[in-house]
């Protein structure tokens, strides 16, 4: 489980938080943490390593922001976990940074958790708002982890360290489902009839067969009559609805489109 985010938002703290011991460098400023660190940990039965990470930065030249990010420390920390935590400064939620970390995060398809730290700092009456808020700002700008779990922290005084552990388990059991054949199929079949598929050059899409093809993210092959027919916005129709269908909240799903005959149907 990798913990990102940018500077400051309380990655170490939550890290030995967790741990029950100062075992991480902590402070004020920003760009406390220079490199990744793993440490073991067991939750609930499940041994775990979390990792620590250096804050991601802002970076002056837009052009430079993800060759910077790509090349960073923290990139390869998301490569390496199975469960990245997105953790934020609840009082500057969801900054442009934020976003650029979860696209790398649904990237590299890993499951991913909204921790909202400081939430000490958030005065009570503003609380039910901005998780609204921020839960609204998730569905919008990070359309791949829609319905993911939000957790509020306050790591300085141990809350909501179990909550995102927790979350991060459920994603990883999540992250690694495998739906049957004959369930994705009789699914395909009712929402095509929902929605029909695009007309492509005045000729329809057909889609033929669904089936998972990967775990880690769920990935999904659809066997088509043209595969280029699928267009972004039938395949986000269908991503969505198999989101909801099969209760992947907040999975990163991968859905290829390809243009082959349907051997099942052949043999049938
Ligand atoms: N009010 C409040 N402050 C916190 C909380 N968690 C961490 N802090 C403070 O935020 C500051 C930054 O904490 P760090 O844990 O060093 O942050 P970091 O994300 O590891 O920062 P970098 O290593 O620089 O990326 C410290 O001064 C912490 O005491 C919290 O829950 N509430
Ligand atoms: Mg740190």
């Amino acid at each position: 489980m990798a913990v990102v985010g940018r500077p400051n938002a309380g990655k170490s703290t939550f890290i030995n938080a967790i741990l029950g011991e100062d075992r991480l460098l902590t402070g004020p400023e920003a760009g406390i943490t220079r490199d990744a660190i793993a440490v073991p940990f067991t939750f609930e039965n499940t041994q775990m390593k979390l990792i620590d990470t250096a804050g991601m930065r802002k970076k002056a030249r837009i052009h430079e922001k993800l060759e910077s990010l790509a090349v960073s420390d923290a990139r390869r920390a998301i490569q390496f976990a199975h469960v990245v935590v997105l953790m934020v400064d609840a009082t500057q939620p969801l900054e442009k940074q934020d976003n650029q970390i979860a696209s790398l995060i649904a990237e590299e398809g890993r499951a991913m958790v909204l921790a909202l730290n400081k939430w000490d700092l958030v005065p009570g009456d503003e609380r039910k708002a901005l998780l609204e808020e921020v839960a609204f700002q998730v569905n919008k700008v990070m359309p791949q982890f829609k319905g993911l779990p939000i957790v509020t922290v306050c790591a300085e005084k141990n809350k909501g360290l179990e909550d995102v552990l927790k979350a991060a388990l459920t994603q990883y059991e999540l992250w690694n489902r495998r739906i049957a054949t004959g369930e994705l199929n009789r699914w395909l079949e009712d929402i095509t009839e929902r929605h029909t598929p695009p007309l492509v050059k005045g000729k329809r899409l057909k889609i033929k067969y669904i089936t998972q093809a990967n775990t880690r993210p769920p990935s999904f092959a659809l066997f088509v009559n043209q595969a280029k027919g699928l267009n972004e916005s039938y395949r986000r129709y269908l991503v969505n609805h198999l989101r909801e269908a099969f209760g992947l909240p907040g999975i990163p799903i991968r859905l290829m489109a390809r243009s082959a005959k349907n051997p099942y149907a052949e043999k049938a």
